[in-house]
């Protein structure tokens, strides 16, 4: 491989148990992903989650995977065991291993350029929650790169600790001028019917986004207009945003449903704040004017699209239409349904006045 062929990668770093499951994932699903320019870097509190993702890569006979590193942080303090859920913990644990972090992700920078980076982490628990804003503005800072979060919130029977866990992360991202695009966990509680079934299907579906975009890089040279990765940084803005992706391998159920599908697959619901701005990838073996166009006017119409990016990529191997969108400048405190934990202690009460208290009330 040549000096330019490896340069000008994307660096995706994890911090936490989930975020290092995602990138597992990714790294494992999409091949386009592993090539030595990209660098996948997990920052963990749990010596355990590193282990289960070397024997994951064993088991999916991944091979090599020298571009997927993974580091320990506090384990003085933690012994290994993961944050408990403390935020305080897990950042204290960065903190401790900021400096040999930064010189490693230095070091791998001027290796190989990066372009852009990715941060992952699934806010609520103690590790990822605090890290991924702080890690995300340590590499805005010391390697000079343009940083996009990507988090998930807590389902929200998961409970007050773990939501406001997740609240306290999102004011902190904000808090670093960073923008980050949300995946609600929730949602998965509309396509799946197990909790597994559920983590399983929000990872693939960022694990996806986290692909699309390398493909960005990959095929830029061949879409219309050329796109840099870099381009679509400019239309970050403030609080967060959402990524969707429609995909059907048949014309006619594409241009009938493209709606519906990137309704059903939008990461995040939420409203905006006042003018949005997009970014839309159409892929295909030859693309449509016509829909190309009634997509813009979605956006333009639903989301009160100011600036829009679009690029078409069309290369004879890509099977069926794929429409990414990702949207910026929606609000945290509009997202459906509001990010508080779900009450439960009310209906048990109500359940049991009604089975037991009132048969009593009876016999008395
Ligand atoms: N989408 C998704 N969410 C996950 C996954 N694993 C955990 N979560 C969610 O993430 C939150 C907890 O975050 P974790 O990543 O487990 O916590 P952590 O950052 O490792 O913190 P500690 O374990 O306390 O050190 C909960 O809301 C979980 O539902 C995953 O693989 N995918
Ligand atoms: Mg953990």
């Amino acid at each position: 491989m040549t000096q330019e062929e490896k340069a000008g990668g994307i660096l995706y770093v994890s911090c936490g148990s989930g975020g290092e499951r995602i990138l597992a994932n990714a790294y494992i699903n999409f091949k386009n992903l592993r090539p030595a320019k990209n660098c996948f870097y997990a920052i963990n509190t749990s010596k355990k989650d590193h282990e289960r993702v070397t024997s994951l890569f064993k088991k999916e006979r991944v091979g090599q995977y020298k571009n997927f590193k993974m580091t320990l942080v506090g384990e003085e303090e933690l012994h290994g065991f993961g944050a408990g859920k403390d935020y305080t913990f897990g950042l204290k644990a960065y903190k401790s291993s900021r400096a040999e972090i930064l010189d490693d992700l230095e070091k791998l920078h001027k290796q190989y350029k990066f372009k852009i980076a990715f941060t992952v982490a699934t806010l609520g628990g103690g590790c990822g929650t605090m890290t991924l804003g702080e890690v995300s503005k340590d590499i805005r800072e010391h390697l000079g790169l343009r940083v996009t979060p990507v988090c998930s919130i807590p389902f929200r029977r998961e409970g007050e600790l773990l939501i406001g866990n997740a609240l306290t992360g999102l004011n902190h991202i904000s808090a670093m001028g960073l923008n980050p695009l949300i995946f609600d966990n929730e949602r998965m509680m509309m396509f799946s019917d197990s909790v597994k079934e559920g983590v399983e299907k929000a990872n693939t579906i960022i694990s996806r986004l986290l692909s699309s975009l390398v493909d960005l890089v990959e095929f830029g040279g061949f879409a219309t207009p050329p796109i840099d990765i870099v381009d679509i940084t400019r239309l970050i803005m403030p609080q967060c945003g959402l990524f969707s992706v429609a995909f059907s391998d048949n014309p006619k159920d594409f241009k009938k449903n493209w709606k519906n599908y990137l309704g059903f697959s939008k990461s995040v619901d939420s409203k905006p704040i006042e003018r949005t701005n997009a970014f839309v990838m159409f892929k295909a073996r030859a693309f449509p004017h016509s829909l190309t166009e009634e997509v813009l006017s979605y956006l333009r119409n639903n989301y009160k699209t100011k600036e829009i990016i679009p690029t078409t990529m069309e290369e004879d191997r890509f099977a069926g239409f794929t429409v990414l969108v990702i949207i910026w400048g929606l609000s945290i405190s509009e997202i459906h349904p509001r990010l508080k934990a779900k009450e439960f202690f009310k209906e048990k009460v109500s359940f049991w006045s009604k089975s037991i208290f009132k048969p009593l009330k009876k016999l008395r």
